[in-house]
């Protein structure tokens, strides 16, 4: 079999790609490991730059996130018993970020494409990438039977764990990480939020952070031990910590009910360099994490596929390389960026094993210089709602 484009792995990256691809008549086929089912049953992201729903509505999948999404013009950094909100639409022209779950928008472009026909592989076992600096293929298994597919070029849209960063040569590659002694503990309830946008906690028992997917369903996180395991954390155990970590009046209008999802992510910072190899292109987090405190990872995922798609409509529209060649240069300045505001948020609002009680102080100095300085406010809502591409 032969198609114009392999994209391995179908999250939101994978799915943007094609469907932006689709847009300009070029073929793609997804292969992913998971069942479509599996995909969808990861809860992860919560919020959408500007830059990120104007791609979407390119892709011709934002109809539901209008009718559904929640804008937000602003967030609140809770500390020394008060919330101090950051007016981010103020600080910057009018700007807000899109309060809509990643499993939606992975939702609404899966059934884009199973809607135009396009192929995409659950259950693809054993993917392996060949020949990327000439005439590359794919390979792969499903139910017992091997497959092959030769295409123009492979886009890495595998995340993390996947396989295509493993397939580049470990001589060109240069990696760069940062793990933090701490995880999240994320719970879902039916339950109205707290607060009507989002609450970014520093306290001295350790971070939190009150989010939303709608007007009733919540999204809470807590800072945990990096080995913690959820079956200690009973709900009562984890809305009583919530609560202890919020200034008094958000504590008291926390709705809590039973959650129905409850996990640990670790945090990490890690960046590799290059994201192009021949005619493989690493795209989103198979190439870089950050720690969810910026609302980054999802953001920067869409950004590359902007990249890319730019540089692959001008190779089959104008014949022209440079799009393509300049991708990882591009994606990379943008990916720092971020991968340094998420390091930041991070450093500033958990609390860290080895800086005891002088750090506490220094964070709570650096929050206090944030909410009263206009250009410090600036230079925290900027980076929020996303840089310029
Ligand atoms: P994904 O979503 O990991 O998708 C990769 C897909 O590839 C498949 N795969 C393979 N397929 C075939 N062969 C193989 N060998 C394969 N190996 C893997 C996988 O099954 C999967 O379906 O990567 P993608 O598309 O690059 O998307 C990245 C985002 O998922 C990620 O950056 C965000 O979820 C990060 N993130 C957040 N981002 C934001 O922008 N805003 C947020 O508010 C936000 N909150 C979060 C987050 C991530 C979190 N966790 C759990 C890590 C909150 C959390 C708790
Ligand atoms: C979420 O709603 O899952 C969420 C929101 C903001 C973050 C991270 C996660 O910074």
């Amino acid at each position: 079999m032969r198609t114009q484009i392999v994209i391995v792995g179908s999250g939101p990256s994978g799915l943007l790609l094609g469907q932006l691809l689709a847009g300009i008549g070029v073929e793609t086929v997804i292969l992913e490991r998971s069942s479509r089912e599996h995909v969808l049953g990861r809860v992860r992201a919560g919020v959408l730059e500007q830059g990120t729903v104007e791609l979407l509505e390119e892709a011709g999948a934002a109809a539901r996130l209008h009718a559904e999404g929640l804008p937000h013009s602003g967030i609140s950094l809770a500390f020394d018993e008060r919330l101090h909100r950051i007016d981010l639409a103020a600080l910057t022209g009018g700007k807000h970020v899109t309060v809509y779950g990643q499993t939606e928008v992975t939702h609404d472009l899966m059934d884009k494409r199973e809607a135009a026909g396009l192929v995409t592989v659950y259950e693809a076992a054993d993917v392996a990438l060949h020949d990327f600096d000439g005439a590359p293929f794919v390979t792969y298994a499903k139910d017992g039977v091997s497959h092959r597919i030769d295409c123009d070029f492979i886009a890495g849209c595998d995340g993390y764990h996947g396989v295509s960063r493993k397939s580049a040569p470990e001589r060109a590659l240069k990696t760069f990480e940062r793990q933090y002694p701490f995880g999240w503990l994320g719970v879902l309830a039916e339950v109205p939020p707290a607060d009507r946008e989002l609450v970014y906690a520093n306290h001295e028992r350790g971070f939190a952070l009150c989010s939303m997917r709608s007007t009733h369903r919540s999204r809470y996180y807590v800072q945990c031990p990096q080995d913690d395991r959820v079956e200690a954390w009973s709900d009562d155990r984890f809305w009583d910590e919530l609560r202890r970590r919020l200034p008094e009046q958000t504590a008291a209008s926390v709705t809590t009910g039973p959650s129905f999802e409850k996990s640990i992510a670790p945090l990490r910072s890690f960046v590799a360099e290059p994201m192009h190899f021949g005619r493989l292109f690493l795209v989103g987090d198979a190439a870089h994490i950050v720690p969810p405190t910026g609302a980054k990872g999802l953001n920067l995922a869409a950004s590359d596929v902007r990249y890319l798609f730019a540089g692959l409509r001008d190779f089959y529209t104008d014949k022209s390389q440079s799009g393509i060649e300049a991708y990882s240069q591009k994606a990379l300045a943008r990916v720092w960026k971020a991968v340094r505001f998420s390091w930041w948020m991070t450093t500033m609002l958990h609390r860290f094993p080895d800086t005891g009680d002088f750090g506490q102080r220094i964070q709570e100095a650096e929050l206090d210089y944030l909410v009263h300085s206009q250009a410090a406010s600036t230079a925290l809502a900027e980076n929020y709602v996303g840089l310029p591409w």
